[in-house]
């Protein structure tokens, strides 16, 4: 009886690991536990005193057939929600965004304005909700300093509980005015080694794509650096993992 009960427990037991697992720590092996947890629970539902007594002994008996049947048309239909529901958390877990507050509604909660180096660059970050892409209001940077070594600002947002070795993309709209060419860059990396830049280009509200891989690490540092003479608004800032069999390292960024 006792093997019954924990085989029935296990089972919504794992469903709560690995709804946890993804939604709040975003730990795969979590989701393998769970799914561990979940088979050794339906294991020991079928080998539970009861349904040994009543079904392997008693109706195996009497119709060895349709218990052979009822049992793998139980454990297909089993097997095949289990599959659909980590399917379905798999999808959930792509569509997820990681960028807090990445639309600026929140004034620039989460987000770290990080001055500017080298002293003395003429830059200035601010909220604005004049000019914006979506909602009430965008971020824009006012920069009046010709390009130089450290002389730069940036904003940027730490963000943790990322999968090591995954790729990812970050996505951000930017419109761009009385600009030199390259004005502004997206970063992910410490080193600030790839970036995705914007256009000088006067045509409005654009969308920008940066890949990368998280390597060894579980955070990034996501950063927007501006370094050339210039106005850039930004918007819309949106972080997703990408399907592992597909980084998509061939589309334009
Ligand atoms: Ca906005």
């Amino acid at each position: 009886m006792r093997r019954l009960l924990t085989g029935l427990a296990s089972i919504p037991l794992a469903l709560f690991i690995s709804h946890v697992s993804t939604l709040v720590i975003d730990f795969p092996w979590g989701v393998y536990a769970a799914v561990a947890l979940a088979v050794i629970g339906y294991g020991l539902l079928l080998t539970a005193g009861p349904i040994r007594r009543h079904v392997w002994s008693g109706l195996g008996k009497t119709h060895p057939v349709d218990v052979v049947l009822a049992t793998v048309l139980i454990t297909g239909a089993l097997g095949g929600a289990g599959a659909w529901f980590l399917a379905k958390q798999e999808e959930a877990r792509l569509l997820r965004d990681h960028v807090r507050n990445g639309g600026f509604e929140k004034g620039a909660d989460f987000w770290v304005p990080d001055g500017t180096s080298g002293g003395g660059a003429d830059s200035r970050g601010v909220l604005d909700t004049t000019d914006r892409r979506s909602g009430a209001a965008a971020f824009r940077f006012d920069h009046d300093s010709q390009k130089a070594d450290g002389q730069w600002r940036s904003l940027s947002q730490r963000i943790s509980r990322l999968r090591p070795r995954t790729f990812y993309a970050a996505t951000f709209w930017a419109l761009v005015s009385r600009a030199e060419a390259k004005p502004l860059f997206l970063t992910a990396d410490a080193q600030w080694a790839d970036r995705t830049y914007v256009g000088n280009e006067l045509a409005g509200w654009r969308e920008y794509r940066h890949v990368f891989n998280t390597g060894d690490s579980d955070f990034i540092d996501l950063r927007f650096v501006i370094e050339a003479p210039g106005t850039v608004w930004i918007d819309d800032v949106a972080l997703r993992e990408l399907r592992q069999d597909r980084p998509e390292p061939g589309r334009p960024r």
